[in-house]
């Protein structure tokens, strides 16, 4: 499974694209709040925005699209959130390759490789890396920074040898993530796609002789109801 912030937007978590509620790009500029210059220039209103959604997942949990995976303990959950909540579902956490890092860590600006887990609830203000004195960021992947190399190379490899790859809720316009849905058509995969919205044939869900299931409804109503009954073999 490869998902984006449409799995948990019906736990409360904003989307950063698309047609409903209030995407979170609708509101903010990314390249001020998700990348390094935007911390650089102001890391005080970067944290205080990260921690804003923090409080958000604080009170949030999962849906029962999370839950209806966490039913099926052999898939592996590929996702680009940063949430918890494939976790609190109950997905063992060896299961879930957060490709964009996640939300609930801080981690050194620099290069010492200090990490710590933050209170949600009550996340720290913006403060220096006790090990090296460089600020602490957010543990998450912002735009122009690579994947995490480990998580992104088991990603591909996984995409490269299944059978059927089911996409919930993203647009599918970032990458390098969005190329995990061509590698597994061009080796043959079928992609089930779940959205709200109808997919972009001209990006990833286009590639050239891909066999794709497009189903456009709500993940919480979508995902149980394919899953129910299915069994799957291991993919690691
Ligand atoms: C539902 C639903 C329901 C709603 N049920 N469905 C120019 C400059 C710099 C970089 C680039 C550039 N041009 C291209 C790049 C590369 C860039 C990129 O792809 N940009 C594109 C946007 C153009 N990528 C990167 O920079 C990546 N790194 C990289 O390429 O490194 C190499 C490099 C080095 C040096 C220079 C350039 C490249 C890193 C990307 C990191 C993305 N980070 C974010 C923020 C993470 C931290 C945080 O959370 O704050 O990741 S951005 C944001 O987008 C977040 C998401 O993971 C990611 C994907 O979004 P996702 O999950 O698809 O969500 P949405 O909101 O887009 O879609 C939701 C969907 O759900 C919609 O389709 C709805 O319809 C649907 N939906 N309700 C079912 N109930």
């Amino acid at each position: 499974m490869f998902s984006g912030a449409g799995l948990s937007a019906e736990s409360g978590i904003p989307t950063f694209r698309g047609n409903e509620g209030h995407p979170l790009w609708s509101q903010f500029n990314p390249m001020e709040l998700a990348s390094a210059a935007g911390f650089e220039a102001n890391p005080k209103r970067v944290i205080e925005w990260y921690n804003w959604r923090r409080g958000k997942l604080a009170h949030a949990r999962p849906n029962a699209a999370h839950l209806a995976l966490a039913r099926h303990p052999q898939l592996v959950e590929i996702t680009q959130n940063v949430d918890d909540l494939l976790e609190r579902a109950g997905v063992p956490p060896r299961a879930v390759l957060h490709l964009h890092g996640t939300i609930g860590k801080d981690r050194c600006n620099g290069s010492c490789g200090y990490e710590e887990a933050i209170d949600l609830a009550q996340p720290p203000p913006l403060r220096d890396c006790p090990r090296c004195g460089a600020r602490l960021r957010p543990a998450v992947v912002w735009f122009g920074e690579g994947l995490p190399s480990e998580i992104w190379n088991e990603a591909q490899r996984i995409c490269s040898a299944l059978d059927c790859l089911l996409v919930v809720g993203t647009s599918a316009v970032v990458y390098p993530a969005a190329s995990l849905i061509e590698v597994a058509a061009a080796a043959g995969g079928t992609i089930i796609s779940i959205n709200t919205e109808r997919c972009d044939p001209s990006g990833a869900f286009g590639s050239s002789g891909a066999k794709h299931i497009e189903l456009v409804g709500p993940a919480s109503a979508m995902v149980p109801q394919l899953l129910e009954g299915l069994s799957f073999d291991a993919l690691r």
